[in-house]
């Protein structure tokens, strides 16, 4: 039976993905890129130089390894400024009451998240007790659709993919999940994903779908 989940972060438990979105409009903009929200939709789960990769792709000019460093770093410290305002009000009382329900359950609880930032978002939302172990960019070499951070999840949790499902937004991460062999559960802009276990449409929702 299921004995962990591991969550992403952007998207799943925070809307960090609007501040995504506001960081790379700013850079676009910058660029005289077009840039919109559905854009925005491919850069879920995806890391930061492949996402500068895909807006630079939209515009119609080559640039430098070097002035790709510095647009990246940019991007990043942009969307750190917009972290900072980030309080535990960010994190919804559904959010809090799922995540205690499935411990109350006896459930182990991850993050899988491709973010380099995903411990100081945790730290300041106020969930970064809630989980047993955090798999984030900081310990991975490869990025979504690779499975490579929910396997990782998986060891620090000392379960094994079959014995737990992930709950992902993106598209990339829906790939990943079923790489790597775990079940997944689908939402936002993951829900129509053909290969999700689950498609859910609202985090609560997943609890249907678990033993009590
Ligand atoms: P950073 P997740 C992902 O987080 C985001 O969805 C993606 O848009 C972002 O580019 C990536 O993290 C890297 O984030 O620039 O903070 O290292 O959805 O996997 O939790
Ligand atoms: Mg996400």
């Amino acid at each position: 039976g299921l004995r962990g989940l591991v969550f992403d972060l952007d998207g799943v438990l925070v809307h960090t993905d609007e501040l995504h979105f506001q960081a790379w409009l700013s850079i676009a903009e910058r660029l005289g890129i077009p840039f919109t929200r559905h854009d925005n939709d491919r850069l879920r789960g995806v890391s930061r130089m492949e996402s500068l990769d895909i807006v630079l792709s939209l515009g119609t000019f080559e640039v430098s390894a070097t002035e790709k460093q510095v647009l990246a770093d940019d991007k990043n410290r942009v969307y750190r400024e917009l972290l900072d305002g980030l309080t535990p009000q960010d994190v919804t009382d559904e959010v809090r009451s799922t995540l205690a329900t499935l411990r109350d359950r006896g459930l182990r609880l991850a993050i899988g998240s491709s973010s380099r930032n995903a411990k100081l978002i945790l730290d300041k939302v106020g969930l970064r007790d809630w989980f047993d172990a955090i798999s984030d960019g900081e310990n991975i070499t490869r990025s979504k659709p690779d499975p490579e951070v929910f396997l990782r999840a998986a060891e620090f949790l000392a379960l094994t993919p079959a014995q737990c499902a992930v709950v992902e937004d993106a598209r990339a991460g829906v790939d990943a999940a079923v790489a790597g062999g775990f079940t997944c559960f689908g939402i936002g802009d993951a829900a129509t994903h053909p290969r999700v276990t689950w498609s859910i449409e609202s985090l609560s929702d997943m609890l249907d779908h678990i033993e009590n």
